[in-house]
């Protein structure tokens, strides 16, 4: 029979639906209509456990699951032994220490001989060695936002997204210790068999990946610009150039990277680029 590659997905909380999704866009079926806690794939030699998500990198550690979607917080925090394989570009958030908005610290270093709140103990810990910070930690598991205002803590030490929370807990920001996403981590003695199926699914992720921060653009470019304009699009290897029935005017088909995109898009406009169409693209296949 052949073996499946066992992944650990979190069972229901913010990283669910982007776990979900990027199965979805690999082209992996999983049903998962009956709340069930293990689904085996319908058409790729893998199956899905849902767990809570502090529990993922022990089950990778102890091979209950041979891989697993997780926050690389959780990971850090967990201290297992696992392997870090890929980011997957979704659950993107940071760790940072907090204080009153209105109080006297300014920054990690107000903090020395103060108490820290957090759910995040070994993280933060390892965080203050490294800066000769000698404050107290108090570990809560949860609503670590309100410890300043009830008395329970001077600063905290917790997971910022859009930062609303903070804001309405009247907290700032005032040091990152980590950036952080969800990622797919592994277990360290995988089968050959398994680790053929893990490649198999990698070169689907990392397909899906490019193709997200990448968008297909397609534009009319004056030839005597087309150069210049050619030369603002790289593509996968150079811009596909096609000539239009209207005399002095070509059709540019490129790629650009997400990260490159509202800059390059003036500057093709700058340059008499006009009937800009941008699409998004389903796979890049290399
Ligand atoms: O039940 P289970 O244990 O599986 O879930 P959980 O409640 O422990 O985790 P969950 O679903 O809240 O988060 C799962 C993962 O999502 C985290 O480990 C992070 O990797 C990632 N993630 C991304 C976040 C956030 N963004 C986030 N904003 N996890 C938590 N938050 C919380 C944060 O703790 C704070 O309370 O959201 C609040 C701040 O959000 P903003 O937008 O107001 O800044
Ligand atoms: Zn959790």
């Amino acid at each position: 029979m052949q073996s499946t590659l066992k992944i650990a997905v979190q069972k229901s909380g913010r990283l669910y639906d982007g776990s979900m999704k990027l199965l979805k866009e690999c082209g992996i079926e999983i049903s998962n209509g009956n709340n069930q806690l293990r689904v085996i794939a319908a058409n790729f030699p893998v199956e899905v456990f849902f767990l809570r998500d502090d529990d993922i990198p022990e089950y990778v550690q102890d091979a209950v699951a041979d891989i697993g979607f997780v926050g690389e917080n959780v990971v850090r925090e967990s201290n297992k032994q696992t392997d870090t394989i890929e980011q997957l570009g979704f659950g993107k958030c940071r760790l940072s220490i907090a204080v009153p908005k209105s109080g006297i610290f300014q920054s990690i270093h107000d903090l020395n001989g103060k108490k820290i709140a957090t759910s995040y103990p070994t993280i933060l810990s390892g965080f203050l060695r490294e800066n000769n910070i000698t404050a107290s930690i108090h570990e809560i598991s949860g609503s670590v936002e309100i410890a300043p205002r009830i008395g329970l803590a001077d600063a905290i030490c917790d997971l910022v997204s859009s930062g609303s929370t903070l804001f309405t807990n009247e907290l700032k920001e005032i040091e990152t210790i980590l950036f952080s996403e969800a990622v797919l981590i592994s277990n360290k003695g995988l089968s050959a068999e398994k680790k053929t199926i893990l490649d198999s699914l990698l070169f689907r992720i990392r397909s899906v990946k490019k193709a997200r921060n990448n968008k297909y653009v397609l534009l009319n470019a004056p030839n005597d610009k087309l150069e210049t304009i050619c030369n603002l699009l790289p593509g996968m290897r150079s811009p596909t150039i096609l000539p239009l029935a209207e005399p002095g005017w070509s059709s540019v088909h490129s790629v650009i990277h997400e990260a490159d995109f509202w800059n390059v898009i003036e500057q093709l406009k700058a340059n008499g680029a006009q009937g800009i169409l941008i699409i998004p693209i389903e796979k890049i296949i290399i």
